[in-house]
């Protein structure tokens, strides 16, 4: 497993279904991102196998969006470590207990855990917005790598930046979803995580250029 650095402050969200399509942007685009990160999209049309081979390319972060008991939330925390990811991303919403749990697994492999705050989507004003900055705050006190916040809402990375102190963030919902790289960049986001603007452009290699391009001028 290899951990994940800060160079270019880019994770590629390779959302497609197929494995080919799947191996052939990692190798395009790995050069320009720090991590990839692969849901069940992927998982589940390729197998588990594919989070290994996209090591290859680039460290993997799986979003697993775990959410379930703490012996549950180990099982799947753990497939995933084994199967050489170097962080999860789970939700905190399930609590404490099931949170800690997928902490201590990620301990034992050496690998990273993000937790969800606020959604980019617009439906993560209903539920998920209330109890944000409670979940940030949970995410600090079980002593997880980071948390994932919205690109979508600037203003929403900064405070939750505010309560996370020194905790990565890692920002999804640029392009497509609406959101801007260097907003959220400036907004406090260590990371921004992009995947259907990549990956559905004519050329995935130049437009992940592109990206890195715009986060370098906004530092
Ligand atoms: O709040 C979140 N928003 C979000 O889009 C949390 C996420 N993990 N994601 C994921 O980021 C989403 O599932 C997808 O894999 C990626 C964004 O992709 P795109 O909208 O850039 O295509």
């Amino acid at each position: 497993m290899e951990p994940i650095s800060r160079n270019t402050q880019l994770i590629f969200a390779l959302d497609v279904t197929d494995r080919n399509q799947a191996i052939s942007l990692s190798e395009d685009v790995a050069g320009f991102a720090d991590a990839i990160k692969i849901g069940y999209p992927l998982v589940l049309s390729s197998g588990l196998e594919i989070i290994d081979e996209v090591c290859e390319f680039a460290p993997v972060i799986a979003d697993f969006k775990v959410a379930d008991t703490p012996n549950t939330a180990n099982l799947i925390c753990t497939r995933a470590f084994e199967a050489g990811a170097s962080a999860v991303i789970v939700h905190g919403f399930t609590g404490r207990d099931s949170l800690l749990e997928c902490i201590k697994t990620g301990r034992e492999y050496g690998g990273g855990i993000f937790v969800v705050t606020e959604m980019s989507h617009p439906g993560a004003v209903e539920f998920m917005q209330p109890q944000a900055m409670a979940l940030a705050k949970l995410a600090v006190e079980s002593g997880a790598s980071g948390v994932v916040a919205p690109a979508t809402r600037p203003e929403r990375v900064k405070q939750i930046r505010s309560i996370v102190g020194g905790l990565e963030i890692i920002s999804p919902g640029v392009g497509v979803q609406g959101g801007s790289a260097s907003d959220a960049i400036r907004a406090g986001a260590d990371y921004v995580i992009v995947g259907r603007s990549i990956y559905n452009s004519g050329n995935p290699k130049l437009e992940a250029e592109r990206f890195v391009k715009e986060i370098e001028n906004c530092r």
